[in-house]
């Protein structure tokens, strides 16, 4: 009784600040509201703990080796009526022959640097628009088929790249495949075995994943964008639809030079908790994507409980910076709600920095978007997808945090 007596009054020290270096490797957050005491006690403690969860346990750790990538500019020209600018830059990444191939559209009657929103596309960068001068994304879906199975501009209606263009910022994609394509391949097509030390074949169970590799790629491309003069680096906008939406949120963490990020319907392993198990399930993801997080994820398959910190911890990694989360009515599968609750419980570390979150909304109706502070959510009417509704939103919010 005695010495349980003592043990609580010195955690209770530590915790309270007489130690600097509280243990908090230990603490279990779980899927609870991040309530801390200061901005110092976040920064110092829990964040490098919590990023390291994530590092270590979920997404896997990004190479500390840097490759040389050289920029060239393959083609530019005018688009849009003349209202855009065209340009598509390859990244060459010394030891791989496949360049990524970055498509930009970027505003023609701009006065300076545009502002910019930088998203990965699905099915290739000439599927976002049917604009015969984009080049055909290396190893995008439908190159399997033949040059007769190319699908120019299927996707354009995920894309309302004229409004984007007309709001005054510039759009900037790369295909995921041209990346790391999309299958449980041991990472043969991607970058990553340029980064294995000597003998390796695989990453290690605590390394990057196929996640952890598309989120390094939108770093690259924001490597480019630091140099291009055309683009306002300082007001990049990461943005991500569904596994592309988990990859945004990761990019966001990960680098801070995103200066807004955006989780479209982005789901399990994205912005929702894991803890509710509601649609899709850690064990779940994992058996249908084995490659996309890393291969200590598994320990949470049927195991939630385990898991030191939920997604909520995820999006406040990237506090203080603005956040944006976004649901479908429809899309069950990504649990709207279990989205709401991480940006929700993860708007106290955004509120210790006097920013507005979430703390005390409800679940928002359909179409009413919860917008004016830091930490964003909207639930749209309709299924898995990201639309001109959707982007709407997100040119708003960018507006805004934008000054424009
Ligand atoms: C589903 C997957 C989700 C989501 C989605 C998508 O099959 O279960 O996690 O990422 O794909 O990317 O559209």
């Amino acid at each position: 009784m005695k010495s349980c007596l003592i043990t609580s009054i010195l955690c209770a020290l530590m915790l309270c600040g007489a130690c600097e270096q509280a243990p908090v490797a230990d603490i279990h957050y779980g899927a609870e509201p991040l309530k801390f005491k200061s901005v110092k006690e976040w920064e110092k403690q829990h964040r490098p703990a919590i990023m390291a969860f994530f590092e270590n346990e979920v997404y896997g750790k990004m190479p500390e080796k840097n490759i040389p990538i050289k920029a060239e500019v393959l083609e530019e020209g005018s688009a849009f009526g003349g209202k855009a600018i065209r340009r598509q830059v390859a990244l060459k990444v010394e030891g791989s022959d496949i360049p990524m191939i970055v498509l930009m559209y970027i505003p023609s009657n701009a006065k300076g640097p545009s502002p910019a929103f930088l998203c990965m596309n699905f099915k290739g960068n000439h599927n976002v628009n049917p604009d015969p001068e984009i080049i055909i994304s290396p190893n995008a879906p439908d190159t399997k088929n033949g040059p007769e199975g190319i699908t120019r501009g299927v996707a354009s209606s995920r894309w309302p790249i004229e409004m984007i263009i007309d709001s005054g910022y510039a759009v900037v994609t790369v295909n995921r495949d041209n990346v790391d394509p999309d299958s449980d391949d041991g990472f043969k097509n991607s970058y990553h075995s340029l980064f294995y030390k000597e003998g390796q074949s695989y990453p290690e169970p605590d390394e990057w994943g196929t996640i952890g590799m598309w989120a390094w790629s939108l770093s690259r491309v924001m490597d480019y964008m630091e140099d291009d003069k055309s683009i306002d680096h300082k007001h990049v906008a990461v943005v991500g639809h569904s596994r592309l939406g988990k990859t945004s949120l990761w990019a966001g963490v990960t680098d801070p030079r995103f200066a807004i990020v955006i989780s479209n319907n982005s789901g399990c392993g994205g912005a929702a908790l894991s803890i509710r198990k509601h649609g899709e399930t850690v064990a779940k993801i994992n058996k249908s994507f084995p490659h996309w997080f890393c291969d200590n994820y598994n320990k949470y398959n049927d195991n939630e409980e385990a898991l030191k910190i939920d997604q909520q911890g995820l999006i406040a990694l990237i506090a203080p910076r603005p956040v944006y989360v976004a649901s479908a009515s429809l899309d069950d599968w990504a649990d709207p709600e279990g989205e709401f609750l991480s940006a929700v419980n993860a708007s106290p570390v955004y509120e210790l920095y006097g920013l507005k979150g979430l703390t005390g909304a409800t679940m928002p109706g359909i179409n009413s978007p919860l917008q004016d502070g830091h930490v964003a959510y909207h639930l749209r009417e309709g299924k898995h997808d990201i639309t001109s509704y959707d982007w709407e939103q997100y040119i708003k919010f960018a507006n805004r945090h934008f000054g424009r």
